[in-house]
Formats: structure tokens, sequence, C-alpha cells
């Protein structure tokens, strides 16, 4: 039987580009394989096909303009590895293109991934669930991980599932479509995507699952979103590893097409690999061969340990980095701590010395607003920030994540104690969102849980310093003529050189440690 598969509504009256023609004539299609990429004067995107099939014609050319409703091609049919499509239970016969239901009744359903908090595709990297599995609200599905966090997905449908339409290793978004589950639909029609938490759709008609865009022109994502190219050439650098800001495009606009793509790995591929630029560049490392010496076993990093450690060798080798050493005595304040701590424990608050130190350093911030600036890129300017957002370094057993406490000048101690309860909770069950992580001014790493007497932390970039705190001890400090024990914490504090001199990082932890070693100070 033969298919014709049209321009779906594609969210614009206007005409657009035929850019690239992904299929040719004779290839067998799947649902959901994309078949040509069209451009607006906004956005490009690939149009996946609604069947599968051979493909008997192309009806558009590259150049064309186009719109909803008109031809892209036919194809002589098959059946579909997968239909979403809206089925009766007891019938089990499927209903083709039917309006959407009208009363709550178990149809084939389909969960997307909701709002997760960033439009980036994220990694899958662990799948819970199987065709066959009964789900309910709140089961988890998968667990994404992105460059900064892992999140565990839950279901939002009540049911059984049908099908798994991803694998592990695949990258997804908000709004793709996940699984198809066979359960209780409880909304007349789709319902959008939306800012929630955890949100799904129905899909009840046979018509294309996704209709991925690439904004073309406008996105202030990474410099590769501002590139012309299409999903297909970005898929394809993306697989090999290729930057889109390296290549030239040959297109309309300089749109970077696969060819390009193409041609510039046979280019990189045929230039020899040249030694080291000059005496000061980094030599290179010699592989060694440990089985030589031994059994050895190998064990690839986390993917937050991999990305953190990128950020960290790039600030290492960036930022001039200086580390100011100095301790406060915490002697009253840790008494005072003690004293308020049982009152707020009966209330299952854990008020822990980093709360007294966050807001301590939120105020030295407000003293001194170049510690919560950044450098502008050309390095002329800084950029001073009105708020004043706290980073606290949390060790988890996947890697170092840093969330952020906002607005951190405005929580009191108690305040803060419970976001940071929060926050190294739910980075220790990997329910951290992007958003949960960005917008940084400051950040606080704390080894005082653990032991130590001083260390030199990395500034986290685009940050401008990091606070190292290390275990508290009883030190005998000499106090009027004599010495007595007091209770002093190590403080170190790494800053970029470029901003910070070493006087105003003096004059910091000096006014650091006077609040900690006063702290009505910080009602001041
Ligand atoms: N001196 C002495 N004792 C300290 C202390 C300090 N500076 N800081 C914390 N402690 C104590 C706490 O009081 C607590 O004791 P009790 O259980 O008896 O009350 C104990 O150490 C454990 O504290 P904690 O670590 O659970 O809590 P915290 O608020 O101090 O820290 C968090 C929370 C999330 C920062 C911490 O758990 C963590 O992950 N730290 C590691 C951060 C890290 O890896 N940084 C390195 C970055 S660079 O690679």
């Amino acid at each position: 039987m033969e298919q014709i598969i049209k321009v779906p509504d594609i969210g614009t009256n206007a005409k657009v580009d035929v850019i690239e023609i992904l299929v040719k004539v004779g290839d067998k299609i799947e649902i959901d394989t994309p078949l040509v990429t069209l451009e607006s004067d906004k956005a490009s995107m690939e149009i996946p096909s609604s069947e599968c099939g051979i493909v008997k014609s192309i009806e558009v050319k590259i150049g064309d303009k186009i719109e909803m409703g008109d031809v892209i091609l036919h194809l002589e049919a098959e059946e579909p590895a997968v239909k979403i499509i809206k089925q009766d239970v007891e019938s089990h016969e499927p209903a083709v293109a039917e309006p959407p239901p009208k009363v709550a009744t178990n149809t084939l359903q389909t969960f997307y991934i909701p709002d997760i908090g960033s439009s980036a595709s994220v990694d899958i990297i662990e799948i819970f669930v199987k065709a066959g599995d009964a789900v309910d609200i709140d089961t988890p599905l998968l667990t994404l991980e992105s460059d900064k966090a892992s999140m565990e997905i839950p279901c939002s449908i009540k049911g059984t599932i049908q099908t798994v339409l991803v694998k592990l290793g695949d990258k997804v978004k908000t709004g793709d479509a996940v699984l198809t589950i066979l359960g209780e639909a409880k909304s007349e029609a789709p319902a959008p995507i939306t800012t929630q938490t955890s949100v799904s759709t129905i899909q009840t008609e046979k018509i294309p699952q996704t209709i991925k865009t690439s904004m073309a022109i406008t996105s202030s994502e990474s410099t590769d979103t501002m590139i012309l190219a299409g999903p297909a050439a970005r898929r394809l650098a993306r697989a090999l590893g290729v930057s889109l800001s390296a290549v030239k495009g040959s297109g309309k606009k300089d749109r970077i097409t696969l060819e390009d793509i193409e041609q510039y790995v046979r280019h990189r591929m045929q230039q020899p690999t040249s030694p080291a630029a000059s005496p000061f560049s980094l030599p290179v490392s010699e592989f060694i061969d440990f089985s030589k010496f031994g059994e050895i076993e190998t064990q690839s990093l986390s993917k937050i340990k991999r990305l953190s450690g990128q950020n960290l060798h790039r600030a290492w080798l960036q930022i001039p980095h200086v580390t100011q050493f100095d301790e406060a005595d915490i002697t009253d304040l840790e008494a005072f701590r003690k004293d308020q701590g049982t009152i707020f424990e009966k209330e299952g608050v854990k008020l822990t010395i980093l709360a007294f130190i966050c807001k301590a350093v939120a105020r030295a911030l407000q003293q001194f607003p170049d510690f919560n600036a950044s450098l502008s890129p050309d390095g002329q300017s800084l950029i001073y920030k009105k708020y004043i957002n706290i980073g606290i370094a949390v060790d988890t057993p996947a890697g170092l994540v840093v969330p952020v406490i906002k607005n951190a000048c405005q929580l009191s101690i108690r305040e803060l104690a419970i976001k940071m309860g929060e926050l190294s909770q739910k980075a220790r069950q990997k329910s951290l969102t992007p958003a949960d992580m960005t917008g940084g001014t400051f950040t606080i790493s704390s080894l005082g849980g653990i032991g130590g007497t001083a260390f030199t932390p990395i500034v986290n970039y685009p940050e401008v310093a990091i606070l190292g705190v290390s275990k508290s001890s009883i030190q005998p400090v000499y106090l009027n003529n004599q010495f007595v024990p007091r209770l002093m914490l190590p403080l170190s504090l790494s800053y970029d050189h470029r901003v910070i001199d070493g006087a105003q990082g003096a004059r910091f932890t000096k006014f650091l440690s006077s609040l900690l070693s006063d702290i009505r100070k910080i009602m001041l």
C-alpha cells in the first residue's frame, strides 16, 4: 500500500526552505526516521517519518519552499515497528487517527521526558523498567545524566509498560518520547509539556512523535548552537567529536552540511601530529603500560568525574591561583552552635558549622564585591553580580557536585542549615537538577568533617574565589600573656590573581575570621 508523507504542523503558516534531504529512493525507513531538514528564518527542524516502508519517490528538492500539508515523499508502506496509537484494551483493535478520548479509559499513552530544567540533551545512564512491567505514579523509570547532574525520572502514569522506546546511552531532552504505557487516561487532549517537574502527555494520533528543532540562529546555550547547521550535521559532529565552530560551512549563509564535516575530518586525519609548538607548551605525557609490572584493572571514570575533571583542569591551567591561609577562633561559636543545636535537633534541623560559615561568607562578599564578580571574556573588565549565590562542594559516590544556595545573604543561619541539608541529600540521591547547580557566584569546599589542616582548592571558574575549610582543632593561643586552649578553624582561600591581589585576599580572610570569632558581628 502506498503512503504519502506530508509536511506536518511545523508551527508556522509561512513557507520554509528545504535545506537537507536525508533519505533517497529505495531507502527502508522506520517511524521517526528523519526525512528532510526545513529551515525558517528562526530555526531549522528535522521532519521525521510518521510511517515505515520503502521510499518510492521524493517530491521535494533542496531549495524548494514548502509548507504544512505539502507532499514530501511517497512510501511503499510496511507494518510499523512501533505504533503509538490509541488502542482499546478489550477489543485490541487499533484505532487510527481518532480524536482525543472524551472519557477516562485504558489507552496506550506515551511518557515523555518532563521539564529537566535545561534544553540540552542528556544521557540515559540507567533504565529501571521493561515491557510488561506494572508502573505507578512516581515509579522510577530512568536515570539521566548531564554534565552537571544525574536525575531520576519518575513515572506520571499508572499502567503497564508496552514499549521502551529508548536504550542506554541514548541522548534525550525535555519532551522526547521514552516509553508507551497502557494505562488510565486522565486527560481529554494531549497536554503540553510544561515547566512542572513531572509531566506526561497522551498521544492518540498517528502523527510523528517528535519534530526535532535546533535553533539555528538565536541561542545563548553554547557557541556551537549559534552556528548554522541542521540536526543531522549536528548529530554527525557530535558522534565524531567535532566542534562545529572549527568547521567552515559551504551552504547558504555558511550553513555547515554533512559533507563539510566529513571534509573537515578527512583534512584533520591527513595532518601530521605536530610536536610541541614552543618550549613552554605542555610536554606530551608518555603512556606507561602498567601491566608490565603486575596485574591491573581499568575502570572508566563516571561522567561527573570526567566533566568536573575537564573543568578543574581548565581552571587550573587558565587561572593564576594564589591560596591565602588563615584561621578563625570558633571557640565561642562552637559553644553557641552546640547549645542551639540541641534545640534545632528536636525540630529535625542539623545546625552545622557550615551554615555559620556560609552566612559569614555571604556577609564578607557584600563587604568585598570583587570576590563575587567574574572576569569578562576579553579580560578587560569585571562583571559584578548584585546577587550572592553560594555553591557548596558535595562529595558523592559519583564524584564532586556543587549545588548552589541562591540569595544566601537573605537567608537566616537556620534557613541556610535547612537548605544545605536538602541540597546535599539531593546530591547524594542523584536528584539535583541543572537549575540547582547553576548561577553560583562563590564556592565553599568543606573538608572539615573529614580532616586535614589546610588545602588549596581550585577556583570554580567563572567565579574568582573559593573558600576551603579544614578540620577545627584545639590549639594553644597566646592571649593576655598566657597560652589558652582555643578551637581554631583553618581557612584556605584560593583566588584568581588577575582579579584579586594579595592584600585583598588577606583582608577577606581576616574579615571572615573576625566574623566567625564573634558571630554577633554578622548582624552588623
Ligand atoms: N571542623 C571540625 N568538625 C567539622 C567541621 C570542621 N570544619 N565541619 C564539619 N565537622 C563535623 C560536623 O560537625 C559533623 O560532626 P557531628 O556529626 O558530630 O555533628 C561531622 O564533621 C560531619 O559533618 P558533615 O560533613 O556531615 O556536614 P558538613 O555540614 O560539615 O558538610 C558537606 C556537608 C556536604 C559539605 C560534606 O558532607 C561534604 O560533602 N564535604 C566534602 C566536600 C568536598 O569533597 N570538597 C572537596 C572539593 S575539592 O576536590
